[in-house]
């Protein structure tokens, strides 16, 4: 089964027809989280009305630790029982039709499984011009520099192995980039990372959260963190 987390700030627009992409998507067996900050939330009562139409289990959590999509994702892990954990966005950016494949790769012993819009066959439509420049450039370079097995470390759409969500514990405080940390770290720990082509959109309903002035430090940070590991430090513990 797989554990499919779901982070929402105000998708009431979006959750019915993520729900009904992860059913029609997805064959594997699955149950999706959808972890919300506050119970104003505009996803709320959408989703609890709708819940049990799409057969398969819907749980809504709220975020146990503060508001924000990364503590909505790290909530979404410590609830999370399976040892194929996804996360995935709810307005629909997402190839949800990989996951099947990406469960595959973690039964055939990979720890982490990255969807990549900037390996052959991956794509990115649509968002902001800098973003996407920005996240290209950051994920090829350091799959040049460090031969990290992807070329989209920054790409939120990953399937974890419980293995990882047990051997490394969070330390990013913002946005999204929890993704990459666990994806260097994996790499640096000689975990098994490998990516597939996945396609991003960007949304058509709704507003996008992304602060990028204000989380490209912290993404610089894990960066730098997998380059310095790599070149001086490959056999020191984080
Ligand atoms: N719980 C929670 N989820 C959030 C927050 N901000 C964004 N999200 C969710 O994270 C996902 C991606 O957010 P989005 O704003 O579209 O980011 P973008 O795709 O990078 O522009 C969506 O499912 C959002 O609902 C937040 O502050 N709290
Ligand atoms: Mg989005």
């Amino acid at each position: 089964m797989i554990d499919i987390i779901v982070p929402v700030f105000n998708e009431g627009a979006n959750i019915l027809k993520l729900f009904a992409k992860v059913g029609q998507a997805i064959k594997s067996s699955k149950r999706v989280t959808v972890i919300y900050d506050y119970d104003e939330d505009n996803t709320v009562p959408v989703a609890r009305e709708h819940m049990g139409e799409y057969g398969y289990e819907i749980r809504l959590q709220r975020n146990l630790i503060a508001r924000g999509a990364l503590n909505a994702i790290k909530t979404g892990f410590q609830v999370s029982t399976e040892d194929k954990v996804l996360v995935i966005m709810a307005d629909l950016s997402d190839s949800l039709e990989i996951a099947d494949k990406m469960a595959e790769l973690l039964d055939n012993g990979y720890d982490l499984v990255c969807g990549s819009r900037y390996m052959s066959g991956g794509k990115q439509h649509g968002g902001p011009l800098l973003k996407g420049l920005f996240s290209r450039c950051a994920g090829v370079s350091l799959h040049i520099l460090t031969r990290i097995p992807t070329r989209d470390v920054t790409n939120s759409f990953k399937m974890y192995s419980r293995r990882v969500l047990e051997r490394f514990t969070v330390e990013s405080t913002g946005g999204f980039e929890l993704g990459i940390e666990l994806t260097v770290k994996a790499y640096v720990h000689g975990m098994r990372v490998t990516e597939i082509p996945s396609q991003w959109y960007d949304r058509a309903e709704g507003e996008s959260n992304f602060k990028m002035w204000k989380w490209l430090p912290k993404y610089l940070r894990w960066y730098f963190y997998c380059i310095g590991k790599t070149w001086f430090g490959r056999n020191k513990k984080a």
